[in-house]
């Protein structure tokens, strides 16, 4: 596909599957911020549903030049061949499967990827890795790693490797962040390499060694934080950048 050079660069956005309920039909959801925090970095949101089949997605994906993986609900343990535990919740393996499309389809052609929170979870699991499913119920000593202050009240500090990319990316190698998961990284996948760390030792970033295009996944919602956190709106703007 061929741009005009005015055109903002196509981010394709994934969107989860609110299931029928009292309150109405099945719909695609998904969380504004997602959206303003692309179009304030210059850049053009397409909303993928989890509902369409994986050929479809990956038409839509084809038209875009870069993919945001967002968050939701836990990725089903079948995945990584884990009973679920207790604490696990809103499991929705059509959710997982369309997003798996996505993430082979995007990985295969080095397409820039900005993967967060349940995002990074999933990816993490389609190259191969686990999670731990409950980090308040199996980490000895944790954070309280879901925050009851706002979406962007910052919630914990994240070490970041000094070498890393994400740590030339946010400009420091320690940050603030938000923190609004009960999962977290155990094994990484093929390829994945944590590069930043909560003060208990969960994983809060990983890295992809070798990938050619942009990668930068993370544990925290820079979207909710980009309006007023530079570090935030840096993850979007250099996606965004990379999307051209
Ligand atoms: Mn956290």
């Amino acid at each position: 596909m061929r741009y005009d050079s005015a055109m903002p660069p196509l981010v394709a956005v994934s969107a989860t599957i609110a299931p029928a309920s009292s309150r109405g039909p099945e719909r695609t959801q998904l969380n504004r911020a997602y959206l303003t925090a692309v179009e304030a970095a210059g850049g053009l949101p397409v909303m993928l549903p989890a509902q369409l089949a994986p050929a479809s997605l990956r038409a839509l994906l084809a038209t875009a030049g870069a993919l945001v993986l967002t968050g939701g609900g836990d990725v089903d343990p079948a995945r990584y061949n884990e009973r679920p535990h207790l604490e696990t919740t809103g499991v929705i393996p059509e959710r997982d499967s369309a997003e798996a499309a996505l993430i082979e389809a995007a990985l295969d052609r080095d397409m820039p990827v900005l993967a967060i929170c349940r995002g990074m979870q999933l990816l993490n699991v389609v190259l191969g890795g686990s999670l731990i499913q409950d980090i308040a119920s199996t980490v000895e000593g944790a954070l309280d790693h879901r925050q009851q202050e706002g979406r962007d009240a910052p919630a914990h500090a994240v070490r970041v490797a000094s070498e890393s990319a994400l740590a030339r990316l946010l400009g420091a190698t320690e940050v603030a962040v938000n923190s609004m998961h009960h999962q977290a990284i155990k094994s990484p996948g093929r390829g994945l390499r944590p590069v930043a760390w909560a003060p208990d030792g969960v994983v809060e970033a990983l890295e992809l060694d070798g990938y050619h295009g942009f990668f930068a996944a993370v544990q925290w919602h820079p979207e909710e934080m980009a309006a007023a956190t530079p570090h935030a709106a840096a993850l979007f703007e250099a996606v965004v950048l990379a999307a051209r």
